[in-house]
């Protein structure tokens, strides 16, 4: 099992672990310790890259006695535990979540200072692990950091992926990807334990046979097999004591498998081999919400399931444990499909490995897993062919195909007669080819089915799985999402929590509903002057970020107006280009006198996935309108465009705090949830929005007053479409909008070539599946709104101070406790 269990003879084992002394000396001498012991240098010699690595490890050692004392007391209570399934997790940077984790933060600057070494430049130094897309990835992050904060027992289960979401360069303001080679300079914050691989199969056929009580049984027999080696992160609770594992795989070859070819002769098939298994958890594959279905996809699902299967039941279970108990020991959260390969394996494991009857299986199965839905975009539902499905994992289709028969047959049951209602619920699709219906295999199986925001889990029962939210009413239930406020609010905007802690005490950031307390501040002049303080220091920090990150200046005393999330057409970066030429427009047209304008810098962050075409021409736009808006003598530098590159965790920290408005524009129904619009309001921006996701929520909580409300509703798109939606309508009786489009088809920017932006003008025009022009004239009514409220600092401040206080609902520690009431049926540990 993990952790170093020291016979008891030796002398170390005498006491429990304990971490080195709390102290400035205590710290400097761990530094040391693993400057010259681990990284092999003396302090005169070592590089940034030394000094970096010693002091995360340093770090991560004040950690490790907690670590093994939470699995000790895990082994010792046996309580229920969550773990936690995804494929991706986004974790950001390391180094400061462990010092304000453990206290140590001042401790190790001084430490550090003590040396000749400043801290900042050492926590520069680090890579963030971004190991997922973007808001999935990021959730299961924060969710992580909530149930170890909160004391709860959990493990999070994922793949160590070599390569994580590409670097994002602009080449002539084109997206071009660059492989993200985070583990290059060392990744001190896991621990790889290679003698606890795991052995996973693929491909091969099966047999039936009669065991040794003359039972007929079937087995599985691979024709390969690949290794997988756990990675341990340390997931720290927020100064609790509590340290849960994140465990992350990493696939090599078995050697057997290289023997077999290597005894043959065959040096370069073995060498085949070695990459075929590497390959797997090589790279993370870079859509968000498209998923391309391809085999290797499949081949990293089923990997990692498999391998935090075997792990949950051989290791972190007592060897002894009565596997018919398993329900009260573990709840799998299926984040999404990607984990829904799962269910067919502890149906495999249960019945081939361990024996066990069907049914009795199915049973514990069923209680087992509870799946989440993250979106409702038909292209990211998650099917896969049968034929490929069949060639890889053999066994489980048939276990898939068993378990739809039985379901059917329920099915026909409650429906007699209805064999539509069948065909239309069957896990298996027929058509445009055979295949398996992912979501619908996690509905039938799981306890509970669950969608992000009220409204998604609306849309979720009424219009993806209205059949079985018929047949099972109580398997569906909401969780809205949340963040996690030590990384969102504490690390990102240490002003903003010195204010508020010097406003309202201690305690507020494990117990986010605290901040009501601020309200009353909301009318207090003083107050809101020290709030504006805030923002505008966190202003000047972001203008060094950018100045020194990218090269970029941006204006000073402007409103910080900002869209970061990925480029997607459904959340419509296309309409925040609109604005901002239309805007544009009004200045060189000579509509609008320049000083009429309110200041504004409109800042963008956003990946395309590589292989998305118009996702990449809009990023084009956006960067040649930046260009020439920017560089326009007439606009005076009153309206700026910023599109910094490569957009991640890190970015985001010192973005979100010093935005003023936040920009969630989805078209409503599209976007589940949203978390980037929870991280701007609780640090204080105002969001302008669509009904859609979590703005609806926002919007309920922090009132109408304070939310800039615009666009259709998801009724009225609905409406729409249905009459028949003619985009061409809209361009044609709206003069701004009209002017706008015309201007970037005239390739106004695009230094005359207006064949750069026939795709994107084309289909906003005779296409515009996400409805941009139909939103137009409400959402620059809406920005009028804004500049309205913004030439008001004082009612501005009030705004942005009561999103804070009410937006405390937004915490992942809640979110947390929904899925622990409604779903999981845990309880944190005293
Ligand atoms: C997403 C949704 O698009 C996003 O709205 C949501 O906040 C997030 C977490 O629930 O999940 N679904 C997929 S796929 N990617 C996402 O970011």
């Amino acid at each position: 099992s993990y952790g170093p269990e020291l016979p008891v003879t030796s002398p170390l084992a005498l006491g429990p672990v304990v971490s080195p002394p709390h102290t400035v000396e205590g710290f400097v001498k761990e530094f040391l310790h693993e400057l010259n012991y681990g990284q092999g240098v003396a302090l005169s010699r070592s590089s940034v890259n030394d000094q970096y690595l010693a002091s995360a490890r340093a770090v991560r050692s004040y950690l490790m006695a907690q670590w093994l004392e939470t699995q000790r007391r895990q082994r010792e209570t046996q309580a229920k535990s969550v773990a936690y399934l995804s494929a991706e997790y986004l974790l950001g940077r390391q180094f400061d979540n462990a010092l304000l984790a453990t206290g140590l933060t001042d401790t190790v600057e001084k430490g550090l200072a003590a040396c000749g070494i400043d801290i900042d430049v050492v926590r520069a130094q680090e890579i963030e692990p971004g190991l997922g897309n973007g808001g999935l990835g990021r959730l299961a992050a924060c969710f992580v950091d909530s149930l170890a904060s909160m004391n709860v027992s959990a493990i999070g289960y994922g793949i160590r992926y070599e390569f994580g979401i590409f670097r994002q360069t602009f080449v002539d303001g084109r997206q071009v990807e660059q492989p993200d080679t985070w583990l290059d300079l060392g990744s001190p914050w896991e621990v790889a334990h290679p003698e606890n691989s795991v052995q996973v199969g693929f491909g091969g056929r099966t047999e039936t046979y009669t065991d040794d009580d003359g039972v007929e049984r079937t087995r599985w027999i691979p024709d390969s097999n690949v290794k997988g080696i756990p990675h341990n992160y340390l997931v720290p609770g927020y100064q609790n004591g509590r340290v849960n594992t994140l465990r992350l795989w990493s696939a090599v070859a078995t050697q057997s498998f290289d023997l077999a070819i290597f005894n043959s002769g065959d040096y370069t098939a073995a060498v085949r081999a070695q990459t075929f298994a590497e390959n797997i958890s090589k790279v993370l594959y870079p859509e968000d919400s498209t998923p391309q279905g391809r085999e290797l996809r499949l081949q990293q699902q089923y990997f990692f399931v498999a391998c935090s299967i075997s792990d949950f039941l051989n290791y972190v279970l007592p060897a002894d444990f009565d596997i018919t108990k398993l329900p009260e020991r573990i709840i799998f959260q299926l984040n999404d499909t990607h984990p829904v390969i799962a269910i067919p394996e502890l149906m495999r494991v249960l019945v081939d490995d361990r024996g066990m009857a069907w049914d009795e299986a199915w049973a514990i199965t069923q209680q087992c897993f509870a799946y989440t839905c993250h979106t409702l975009l038909p292209e990211a539902l998650e099917v896969w062919p049968t034929e490929l499905l069949g060639k890889l994992l053999p066994r489980h289709l048939e276990i898939i195909y068993r378990i739809n028969d039985e379901f059917l047959a329920e099915v026909r049951k409650t429906f007699p007669g209805d064999e539509l209602k069948a065909r239309n619920m069957s896990i298996i699709a027929e058509y445009p080819e055979r295949s398996v219906r992912m979501a619908y295999l996690a509905t039938v199986a799981g306890a509970k089915v669950n969608g992000v925001a009220e409204l998604h889990s609306q849309l979720l029962r009424d219009k993806v799985l209205p059949d079985f939210s018929a047949m099972w009413p109580e398997k569906f239930t909401n969780v809205t999402n949340g963040v996690t406020p030590r990384r969102f609010i504490k690390l990102a905007n240490p002003l903003l929590s010195t204010l508020i802690t010097d406003t309202i005490g201690v305690g507020w950031l494990n117990d986010l509903e605290r901040l009501r307390e601020l309200e009353p501040y909301a009318e207090d002049p003083e107050f809101r002057a020290s709030f504006r303080e805030v923002k505008a220091a966190n202003k000047v920090r972001l203008r060094a970020l950018l100045e020194q990150r990218d090269g970029l200046v941006l204006p000073e005393d402007a409103m910080l107006d900002v869209m970061v999330k990925r480029l997607h057409e459904y959340k419509r970066q296309l309409l925040k280009v609109l604005h901002i030429v239309a805007l544009y427009d009004l200045v060189v047209s000579g509509q609008a006198k320049i000083e009429d304008i309110t200041p504004r810098t409109f800042v963008f962050g956003a990946k395309a996935a590589p292989g998305y075409r118009m996702a990449k021409e809009i990023i084009h736009l956006i960067n040649r309108v930046a260009e020439t808006v920017n560089n326009d003598p007439r606009v005076d530098g009153r309206l700026a465009v910023a599109f910094p590159p490569n957009y991640n965790v890190t970015l985001a920290e010192t973005l979100i705090p010093a935005a003023d408005l936040s920009e969630q524009i989805s078209l409503a129904g599209k976007e589940a949830s949203g978390t980037g619009n929870m991280k701007f309001a609780l640090n204080g921006a105002l969001t302008i929005g669509t009904d859609d996701g979590a703005n609806v929520e926002i919007r309920q909580l922090v009132g109408d007053d304070n939310f800039f409300l615009f666009g259709l509703s998801e009724p009225q798109v609905e409406e729409l479409q249905a009459k028949g939606y003619r985009p061409s309508a809209f361009y044609e009786s709206n003069e701004s909008l009209r002017r706008a489009i015309d201007l970037i088809a005239s390739g106004a920017f695009t230094g005359g070539d207006r064949e750069a932006v026939g795709p994107i003008v084309g289909d906003l025009l005779y296409n515009d599946r996400f409805m941009v022009l139909a939103d137009y004239q409400s959402y620059i009514e809406a920005q009028e709104r804004v500049d309205e409220r913004y030439a008001d600092p004082d009612a501005w401040s009030r705004s942005a101070i009561l999103n804070v206080a009410r937006s405390g609902f937004f915490s992942s520690d809640r979110a947390m406790t929904d899925y622990m009431d409604r779903i999981w049926h845990v309880s944190p540990r005293r």
